[in-house]
């Protein structure tokens, strides 16, 4: 489905007159503390955070699926539905490909087609915890650490093969999560399942074109109950820094133990210039891959103090980050729900770039506690959401991406296009 983008005109005016009035009184709020407001705003207005092509359709658990109609049946359809979401908000102008369930027939077909939207391919990923029907050998006990060569083997040929597919589509990253395991005590000897990993990482990493780069990301548990073999980012900071500069981490904020400080984690990634990308969503519990920002919009605003801090610091010298959102929702319509997602990415954002940083490294260096947690909150407490919508604004987007979904009844739309009973490949 394409947009009439003069639809996004005419909510655009009607809406104008009262976005000037709030934009406006923030603006001169910042400008009073300093701030360049027109730098934050193109910073928001180029900032692009890219799509999982398998969050487009409704995600299930492991006790059922309930698909909300409309979904996406090809990765044709994917790519529309993130075309979509970004001709809504101008914000997700990346998409990040599954293989195997996304394997593009047509390469150059599908990259024409994702830049009639203004898309480009972001990371692309692997796939070894799930067994496919035509492969050999099974990853029930493991793939690129697994005990068999020839399982190995087979998982190293998927990876090469993914790198491949990027290459056609221009990704210039490939992600490795590896849901290697163990569920017992006593089942592996740890040390050496991490080298048959890395020897296995070793291979795929020597296939990388000199442009690209590796991404490893680490999980605490699950699939697997007792260890994983890339169980946290001090092992994913070991691989990279035996594979080379190439290798980077990649946080999926999901992928933590309850209350691990993940903003040390960032800040110590990026000081080592070993920060590849981010995998956004939030969670009470695990890995409950939720909406980003629904359940911890202050450590999400932490996070992002940390990378804007980084990113500008002379200190560090990291190379530029894949944003993309992880994320797999059970209730909510997946478009709307990347809505929120990327909206909370971008308000986090902009709380983090309205730190007064000077003020708070005065603070820190002369220990006074009480004012730094000031200069926190006061950039945490503002409502931030006038900036982004004039980003959008500026940009040519939806002033109010979700309100315009439902009034076009966008949902509807697609249903009528593709079905109400429509499953798309994905989580
Ligand atoms: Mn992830």
């Amino acid at each position: 489905m394409i947009l009439d983008k003069s639809l996004i005109q005419q909510h655009n005016e009607a809406l104008a007159p009262a976005q000037q009035k709030k934009f406006e009184f923030l603006k001169e709020v910042l400008q009073d503390e300093g701030h360049n407001v027109p730098a934050i705003l193109d910073q928001l207005a180029t900032f692009q955070i890219a799509i999982p092509s398998w969050a487009l359709g409704t995600g299930g658990t492991r006790f059922g699926r309930f698909a909300g109609g409309g979904e996406p049946r090809s990765l044709e359809e994917k790519i529309e539905d993130v075309g979509l979401l970004h001709a809504l908000n101008q914000s997700s102008g990346a998409i990040s490909l599954h293989i195997p369930w996304d394997i593009p027939q047509n390469a150059s077909a599908i990259k024409q087609l994702a830049a009639s939207f203004g898309l480009q391919f972001d990371a692309v990923n692997s796939n070894t915890f799930q067994d496919q029907s035509e492969q050999e050998y099974s990853y029930k006990f493991g793939s690129l650490s697994h005990t068999d060569k020839h399982v190995r083997d087979q998982a190293i040929a998927h990876n090469l093969e993914v790198i491949k597919h990027g290459i056609d589509l221009g990704s210039k990253a490939l992600t490795i999560w590896l849901s290697d395991g163990t569920d017992f005590p006593g089942q592996q000897n740890f040390r050496r399942s991490f080298q048959r990993t890395l020897d296995s990482f070793q291979q795929i990493y020597a296939a990388l074109p000199d442009d690209w780069n590796v991404f490893i990301e680490y999980k605490p548990y699950e699939p697997h109950f007792y260890s994983t073999v890339v169980a946290d980012w001090g092992t994913s900071l070991l691989f990279c820094q035996k594979l080379g500069e190439k290798a980077l981490g990649l946080v999926d904020l999901g992928h933590h133990l309850p209350n691990t400080n993940i903003e040390q984690i960032v800040s110590r990634f990026l000081m080592e210039g070993k920060l590849g990308g981010f995998h956004f969503n939030d969670s009470k519990y695990g890995d409950d891959d939720l909406t980003v920002g629904a359940m911890r919009p202050f450590q999400l605003f932490l996070i992002f103090n940390e990378l804007v801090e980084g990113m500008t610091s002379a200190e560090v010298n990291n190379p530029p980050l894949s944003w993309m959102i992880d994320a797999s929702h059970n209730v909510k319509d997946p478009l709307e729900d990347l809505l929120q997602s990327v909206e909370a990415i971008k308000i986090a954002y902009a709380q983090a770039l309205i730190i007064n940083r000077k003020a708070l490294e005065k603070a820190q260096e002369q220990n006074d506690t009480a004012q730094a947690q000031e200069i926190m909150q006061q950039a945490f407490r503002t409502d931030v959401r006038p900036l982004l919508a004039q980003a959008r604004l500026q940009n040519g987007a939806a002033l109010e991406p979700i309100p315009f979904y439902r009034q076009n009844k966008i949902r509807q739309k697609l249903i009528n296009q593709r079905g109400v009973k429509t499953y798309t490949t994905g989580l």
